[in-house]
């Protein structure tokens, strides 16, 4: 979809800015498919390849204190936290020089110095978590807020309903982020879900909500804004429901027979990397040089961190030994 706006409402610093996020979180990505091809990252590999426009849209509103959980496609929103590709890499690789020693791998970035308190690949399991973190901020008076970035898939779960409820009742700061992509693995939304708009459930709960286009990171980013400034002010946690779509598999195994060619080619349409290059470039917000520059950092960068990753040592033997909770 073509943007409207007649004003981006961002200066033209923070507008390269974000079109700099989403194109790194792109080229991460493209790069991971590229190591998984050649054998060098093994187990489950969930691309967020189309999604972009969220992370860009949320994340670089949050402040140094704030934290954020979210699910195993979590790769873009660690990069929009900014996280070291090059770690990030190695974590995916299983090396030692990885996020969390190369034992945690693509499910499961985590860097405490950013706040960013994991990738979950227990469907709705970072939910608990972050109404955790609300209840610790409040507790604290750390004025934190958490970022949950959850799945349309946990929408169904009981965590969902129960983090909602105790986040309301205990007015706590969270932004619950539903990346609404429209399919739990091979099942559409439609089949799983019994009620209409998903961003409704916020009002059996009391949490102001809103639906927002998830391809138009403008859009994410003004809605955002006002989330986080609702959590951070005391009144509680907000509802942000992201539509959105994945341009990839579910993950890597993925032949993707549950939905047709027409309907991928029409979000692929609404990609929000090129829509965006081409506000910028209409508003002049930006130079084919200084966008092509972006793009060309953002390649290098994630050649580097795949020869970091590439050049790093295995966990030392013992390492298995390390790191275990034990009572
Ligand atoms: C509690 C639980 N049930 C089932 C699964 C298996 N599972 C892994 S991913 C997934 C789909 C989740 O879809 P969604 O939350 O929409 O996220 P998306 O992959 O679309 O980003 C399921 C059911 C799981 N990981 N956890």
């Amino acid at each position: 979809m073509a943007m409207t706006r007649d004003e981006m409402g961002v200066d033209k610093a923070t507008a390269l800015g974000l079109y700099d996020v989403m194109v790194r979180i792109r080229s991460f990505e493209e790069k991971c498919a590229e190591m998984y091809g050649k054998a060098k990252i093994g187990g489950f590999l969930h691309l967020y390849i189309g999604e972009e426009a969220v992370a860009a849209g949320v994340i670089p509103l949050l402040e140094a204190q704030d934290t954020i959980v979210s699910h195993y496609r979590e790769h873009g929103h660690a990069i929009a936290r900014g996280l070291d590709s090059k770690r990030m890499m190695a974590e995916l690789f299983g090396r030692a020089t990885g996020t969390s020693k190369g034992k945690g791998g693509s499910m499961h970035i985590f860097d405490a110095s950013k706040g960013f308190l994991g990738g979950y690949a227990i469907v709705g399991g970072m939910m608990p978590v972050a109404t955790g973190l609300g209840l610790a901020s409040n507790y604290l008076g750390t004025k934190s807020v958490c970022l949950c970035i959850f799945g349309d898939g946990a929408v169904n779960q009981g965590e969902f309903h129960e983090s909602f409820n105790l986040a309301s009742l205990w007015k706590l700061p969270v932004v619950f982020l539903l990346e609404n992509n429209g399919f739990g693995m091979g099942t559409r939304v439609e089949r799983v879900h019994a009620g209409k708009e998903m961003s409704h459930l916020g009002d059996a709960f009391q949490i102001p909500s809103e639906q927002v286009d998830g391809m138009d990171v403008l859009a994410v980013r003004e809605v955002a804004a006002r989330a986080i400034e609702h959590a951070r002010s005391g009144k509680g946690p907000f509802f942000l429901e992201a539509v959105c779509y994945r341009f990839r598999g579910h993950s890597m195994a993925d032949a993707m027979s549950y939905r047709d060619k027409a309907e991928e080619e029409v979000w692929r349409r609404r990609d929000p990397l090129p829509n965006f290059r081409r506000l910028l470039a209409e508003r002049r917000a930006a130079t084919e040089q200084e966008l092509a520059a972006v793009e060309e950092r953002a390649e290098r960068e994630m050649a580097d961190a795949a020869a970091f990753a590439d050049a790093s040592p295995n966990p030392p033997r013992e390492a298995m030994y390390e790191h275990i909770y034990k009572e």
